[in-house]
Parts: C-alpha cells; structure tokens; sequence
C-alpha cells in the first residue's frame, strides 16, 4: 500500500523542486483557499476594468483570471455555463430571443448558440479586453461563437443596456464576476427590474449566486435580489471544480412557468435537441439541481444577509466566510 501511495505523488515530484510562483491560489475565504499548480503564465495586462492574466494549469489547462480570481478554464467551462444557459432555456422550452450581460470569454454565448431555435443573441460585455483575450488565448472557450450571424455583440454597460432597450428577449442570462466590486450592481434592485422589463411575458432570467458553502453571503445577496424583482425564483445547485467551495449555485427567475413543474419527458425532449449532447446537463440533474440540502434551505429562509454567529447557530458547515 504505501509503494502505491508514493507512486500516486509521482507526477508532484517531476520536474524542478516548486516554487509559490508555480501555483496560483484564489483569496482566501475564512482561512480556506484554493490553489492550483501554473505550468506556464501566458499574457497579463490592466484592461480598462480589472486585472486579466491568462495562465494554463496543470488540473484544468488553460484558464482565465480576473482580478486574482479563476473566470473559466478550458478543462472545465461547461460545469459552469451548461448550469447557467441549459436550464433556463429548457426549463421554457422555446426560446429565441436572448441577452446576455457579461460572459466575455464566449462560453455561455457557445452554449446558447446549441440551442437550435436561438434566432437572436445580444451580448453586452462592459469589458471589450475579456473578449479579445479570450479570443486570442482561450478559442476553445467560444469556439467562433462570436462570428455566428445571430450573434450581436455590444461592448457597454450591461445593466445600461437592459434599463434603456426597447427590445424583448425570452430569456436574459447574466455571466458575471462575484457580486462584489464592479459587479454589486447586478444585484441591486435596478438591475433586476431592468432584467424583469426586458423579458416577454414567459421569459426566464438566470445569473451564478456562487457557493452556498464557502460564500453564503453572496448567495443569499443573490437569491433575495432576484425574489425582488421575480414571482417565481428558483435556486439550483451544481459542481464548478474551479470555484472557491467547489459547490455552486444559480438562480432562475420566471415571468411564466415554475421550473420546477416543466416534466423531465419535455426536459429529456429538448436536450436531445441540443446541438451537441451536454456533458453534465440531462434531465435528471436538473430536477436533481433544484433539491437543496437542508442548511441550504435554512439559508434560503433568511430576510436578511446573516452574519457568521447566525451561520454557526443555524448549523452551516462554513460559517468562517467572509461577510459580504
Ligand atoms: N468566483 C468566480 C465566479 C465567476 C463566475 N463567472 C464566470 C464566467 C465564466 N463565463
């Protein structure tokens, strides 16, 4: 046994002895910190926004930072955007118009574009130096995504966008970086009754609410905004390996239909009619997503944003993250 535990170190061991500037760790949350090993750093630069460096790593290749923080890697995008676009849009069922707000890498613009009665895709991305990057350096991300002719790409304010369009979409997805910084205002209540407003009657709205484990502030910030403005607001879970707690999570907002009463027949029906078959996303891990655990649904109770010693009372197994 112990000849093949060290067997199982050997690839730890290759090469010359580590150094802190071969690994890449995410901020630390509560004494908790991800990290991964950086087999070479590719680009970096100061776009207009933030910080954004290109770097490719060992467990998931080729990834891409924003402000010190994992976006999306070519390893293991679809955990990710599969989650963010597959439900909403099979969740309704026939959706052709859609926006996006963020989402520079093109992940979730690719995704969409599977679906096969998408006639029309806005994306606004505040950031024009993410779409080039991501272009350049990460093409397996987008996969010429940005050069289908359904595709209109607009590089401004998302949330601007949304409160001053005139136009409807059937569903509106919003890919962003953690609702903290640049990105708290598409968790206040303009935003989302921006979002509201730029729906037909039916459509669904979908944005990432983070880790319900390692981040219960941002996600509870999260699902009360969306309740603000959404009759129907559903929670999901998922898994996103690069993500600080590795439990994810996103919530759908509905001017029509409860999610949860589409059947997993119609669910089943639409993903085969995807243009490529999901690697994650079917129809039970979608009635699956929408299952909280029972201190996920604690938090889910809460009018408010609940400090730590509320978080240790009610039992979270992770009461050490940050305050928002
Ligand atoms: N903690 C990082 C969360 C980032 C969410 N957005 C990712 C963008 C991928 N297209």
């Amino acid at each position: 046994m112990a000849d093949v535990l060290a067997d199982a170190r050997i690839p730890e061991r290759i090469g010359a002895p580590e150094s802190e500037k071969d690994w890449f760790a995410e901020p630390p949350i509560g004494g908790y910190q991800q990290r991964y090993r950086v087999l070479r750093r590719l680009y970096s630069t100061r776009t207009a926004f933030q910080d954004l460096e290109v770097v490719d790593t060992q467990p998931y290749g080729r990834a891409l930072l924003l402000d010190g923080t994992l976006q999306t890697s070519v390893g293991d995008e679809w955990t990710y955007h599969e989650m963010l676009v597959h439900l909403p849009l099979c969740s309704h069922g026939a959706v052709r118009r859609v926006a996006i707000v963020g989402g520079g890498d093109g992940g979730t613009l690719r995704h969409v574009l599977l679906h096969p009665d998408v006639e029309r895709v806005v994306q606004v991305e505040i950031d024009g130096g993410v779409v080039e990057a991501s272009k350049k350096y990460l093409p397996e991300i987008s996969r010429g995504a940005y050069d289908d002719p359904r595709v209109e790409l607009r590089i401004e304010d998302g949330a601007a966008y949304l409160a001053k369009t005139a136009e409807k979409f059937d569903a509106v997805l919003v890919d962003s970086t953690d609702p903290i910084g640049p990105a708290a205002v598409l968790i206040h209540p303009d935003f989302m009754w921006a979002a509201r407003g730029a729906l037909r009657e039916g459509g669904v709205f979908s944005m990432q609410s983070g880790s319900p484990l390692a981040q219960p502030a941002e996600w509870i910030s999260t699902l009360q905004a969306v309740r603000g403005a959404f009759a129907r607001t559903r929670p999901y879970l998922g898994w996103v390996p690069i993500y600080p707690g590795v439990v994810w999570s996103w919530v759908l907002g509905s001017t029509g239909a409860d999610p949860l009463d589409v059947t997993e027949e119609d669910v089943a029906a639409r993903v085969a009619r995807l243009k490529e078959i999901p690697h994650l996303y079917n129809a039970r891990t979608h009635t699956a997503a929408f299952a909280l655990p029972t201190f996920v649904e604690a938090l889910s109770r809460y009018d408010h944003v609940p400090n730590q010693a509320e978080l240790r009372a009610a039992g979270h197994p992770f009461p050490g993250s940050r305050p928002l």
